[in-house]
């Protein structure tokens, strides 16, 4: 069992999120946001582990196959693209995912790269929006943290 945690801070958007895997096995996403919006929140894997300009610095969705930008169910989709988070009425968001593609492993490791959260909802790649196709124009970047390796 390999086991990770990335701690999210900003002014209004906190959270621990934790990924656990079991051998090549899908990857377990748990955890708490709170401090966002009511409603859906883009939420991805971004490329660098670099927070030294704030989220910005994180670059573009982990992409390693070179794909286009997708929902989480998608063959055609980044690894990075785990679709969106839902706060409720106290802006609070259960995170709950599994996801196949990303891995605490191997090719698609994403321990070092960096978690963000997004003001606006990720429209899965079918918005029809110039930005759909790249980051499902999900807009501004609220809170983010590097992922890092956690004791199993
Ligand atoms: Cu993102
Ligand atoms: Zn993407």
């Amino acid at each position: 069992m390999v086991k990770a945690v990335a701690v999210l801070k900003s002014e209004t958007v906190n959270g621990t999120i934790f990924f656990t895997q079991e051998g090549d096995g899908a990857v377990q996403v748990s955890g708490e946001l709170t401090g966002l919006k009511q409603g859906l929140h883009g939420f991805h894997i971004h490329e660098f582990g670099d927070n030294t300009n704030g989220c910005i610095s994180a670059g573009p969705h982990f992409n390693p196959l070179k794909k286009d930008h997708g929902g989480p169910t998608d063959a055609e989709r980044h690894v990075g693209d785990l679709g969106n988070v839902e706060a409720d009425g106290n802006g609070v968001a259960k995170v709950s995912i599994s996801d196949k593609q990303i891995s605490l492993n191997g090719d698609n490791n994403i321990i070092g790269r960096t978690i963000v959260v997004h003001a606006d909802p990720d429209d899965l790649g079918k918005g029809g929006h110039e930005l759909s196709k790249t980051t499902g124009n999900a807009g501004g970047r609220l809170a983010c943290a590097v992922i890092g390796l956690a004791q199993a």
